[in-house]
């Protein structure tokens, strides 16, 4: 049975977006806020709100003792964590179960087979799933470390097995640097982590990022929502995904998909996920991470399957059978693109610039769906992340999406801080990009004038 109500352990577009697709399926919401918070129009959009703290997130959105609290103190039977903050958290997974709170999401155990990186690559490796050439388990030593990539050959890349998003990560050469990178690694992970265990990969070159939504319920059914390709990162922030990749042939799609299917398979893995995969030149793929939540470049997903991904979590977590299997397999449906509205200042190192907005008039019309919390003053907080709002284009192929996304990018306007609109628009100028070609380096090797 579907709730009656739920909460949402988030904030901002996330948190408005979850909400949203609870309303349309009748279920109540009650959102959480820290005192920063407050004013939001999520805070206001919610039937309930509950102050879980101040600003400093470590104080308010990642208390779980009370969050859980909030959950049982307004009857709420399920929490939806969106992404970030505890999304990945298994502990707040086992302690909405330990409280007979439904988690939105995967099992506990799910979440922690996949946050260890180097045990999720052996548990791919073990289905079938294709990886990279690199260590089994971790390496402990640097004689170990050498012995492998004396094997593989170099270049290599080392990597922290609680890491993920770059962090901990260090490219090897030169036979040379890899005493120093290795431990270089190994440090920056223990710090970061608290785990300084690391792998080790045959480093990849030029790779393209393409990863596959999934999804599971509890009626035997698991389903690809084909590809996004999220190429176009910068320092593992990702600034432009878009569905279909423009680098996969329908056969490598169907592959990609059976692929991220078996790995879901093997773990026995609910709910949504991503399989992430990197791509190299000659068109092989191999998995890179999982991740266990609902991603922010979900709809562009959306936008070529018709598939409302969050409400579709919140009936595989009610018990329901998912609504869209019948229509699996998914052949995408025209093509959409996503572009990350923050408050950075692109002319300088994409620095932060929280501050007060203005005015804030996004853009309309056929094919342009935005999706963001802020109005015309609303300030952008410097305590959380900087992203303002979402522009998904969408159209029957690629070429109208450029198009359309040049169009509403002209028509969006921010005034009081700098924003990434204006890296957008250049982008959209840019022929590699423009031709589809955009790799992981398509930042710095492309847009290098602009930083
Ligand atoms: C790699 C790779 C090349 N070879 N693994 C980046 C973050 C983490 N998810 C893994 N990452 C990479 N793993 C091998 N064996 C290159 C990257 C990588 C990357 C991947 C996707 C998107 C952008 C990236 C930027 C730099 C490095």
């Amino acid at each position: 049975m579907m709730f009656d109500k739920i909460l949402v352990a988030n904030r901002g577009e996330v948190a408005l977006r979850v909400m949203r697709a609870a309303r349309e399926l009748g279920v109540k919401t009650v959102a959480v806020y820290s005192t920063e918070d407050a004013d939001t129009y999520p805070v206001r959009y919610a039937d309930e709100a509950v102050c879980i703290g101040p600003a400093q997130a470590t104080k308010s959105y990642l208390v779980i003792p009370s969050i859980i609290a909030a959950a049982k103190n307004t009857g709420a039977q399920a929490i939806h964590p969106g992404y970030g903050f505890l999304a990945e958290n298994a502990e707040f997974a086992r302690a909405c179960v330990d409280n007979d709170i439904v988690f939105i999401g995967p099992d506990a155990e799910c979440i922690e087979r996949m946050g260890d990186k180097s045990s999720a690559r052996e548990t791919m490796k073990a289905c079938g799933v294709p990886t990279v050439p690199g260590s089994d388990g971790c390496i402990d030593t640097v004689e170990e470390a050498r012995a492998f990539a004396d094997r593989v050959g170099y270049p290599v890349l080392i990597k922290a097995t609680a890491g993920g998003g770059g962090k901990g990560m260090r490219e090897v050469h030169d036979p040379a640097d890899l005493e120093s990178q290795y431990k270089a690694a190994r440090a920056e992970a223990g710090a970061a982590f608290g785990n300084d265990g690391v792998y080790l990969e045959k480093l990849v070159l030029r790779p393209r990022h393409v990863e596959v939504q999934v999804l599971a319920d509890n009626h035997g059914n698991h389903i690809s929502l084909c590809e996004r390709d999220c190429s176009v990162q910068r320092r593992h922030q990702k600034l432009i995904e878009e569905a279909p990749s423009p680098a996969l042939t329908d056969e490598l799609r169907r592959a990609m998909g059976v692929a991220a299917i078996k790995a879901v398979r093997a773990v026995d893995y609910r709910n949504a996920g991503t399989i992430e995969f990197l791509l190299d030149e000659s068109g092989h793929f191999y998995f890179m991470e999982m991740n266990t939540r609902v991603q922010v470049e979900h709809p562009v997903s959306e936008q070529i399957t018709g598939v409302d991904i969050i409400k579709e979590q919140l009936r595989i977590a009610a018990g329901e059978p998912m609504s869209c299997a019948s229509r699996a397999p998914f052949t995408p449906f025209g093509h959409a693109m996503e572009f990350r509205i923050n408050a950075e200042d692109p002319d300088h190192g994409f620095r932060p610039c929280p501050g007060t907005i203005t005015r804030f008039e996004p853009p309309s019309g056929p094919g342009v769906r935005v999706e963001s919390y802020v109005r015309s003053g609303s300030r952008i907080s410097p305590y959380y992340d900087s992203m303002v709002a979402k522009l998904i284009v969408y159209g029957q192929d690629r070429e109208e999406v450029l198009a359309r996304g040049r169009r509403a990018l002209d028509e969006f306007v921010i005034e009081g801080i700098a924003t990434t609109l204006p890296f957008h628009r250049r982008v959209l100028d840019n022929q590699v990009f423009c031709d589809g070609q955009a790799c992981t380096d398509f930042i710095e090797t492309q847009m290098g004038d602009l930083l």
